[in-house]
């Protein structure tokens, strides 16, 4: 990736960041979202460890299809920003608390495929 690319990725992710914190703060206020038929192509995760330790781990990742119920990110393809152990077990629709995936600690991400 070239430096333009990489400056263009770290601008693109931290108007993601002040997008979320705006969304956040006009549903503080009471503001909900919109609920429209839209298709999505991937769901991205942003992490940096979790509420017990520095370790970016996940049970199971579910995407609810509204109308059907039905988890359309089952045994989707994951993959991770960096590292990635069992990355399937995080859509294999398994919420047992042992089968979990995992990637490198620090600021990484996983993505769906849907
Ligand atoms: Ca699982």
């Amino acid at each position: 990736m070239s430096t333009r690319e990489q400056r263009l990725t770290e601008v693109v992710q931290h108007m993601a960041h002040e997008m979320k914190i705006l969304k956040q703060g006009l549903i503080s206020m009471g503001w909900r979202p919109p609920l429209e038929d839209t298709e999505y192509r991937y769901i991205r995760d942003h992490v940096d460890g979790n509420s017990k330790n520095s370790w970016n781990t996940w049970v199971e990742v579910q995407v609810i299809e509204r109308g059907t119920g039905t988890n359309v990110a089952l045994n989707k393809t994951v993959t991770a920003s960096a590292g990635g152990t069992d990355l399937h077990k995080i859509v294999n629709g398994n919420l047992d608390i042992n089968d979990y995936g995992y990637i490198a600690q620090g600021k990484h991400y996983i993505t769906i495929d849907l």
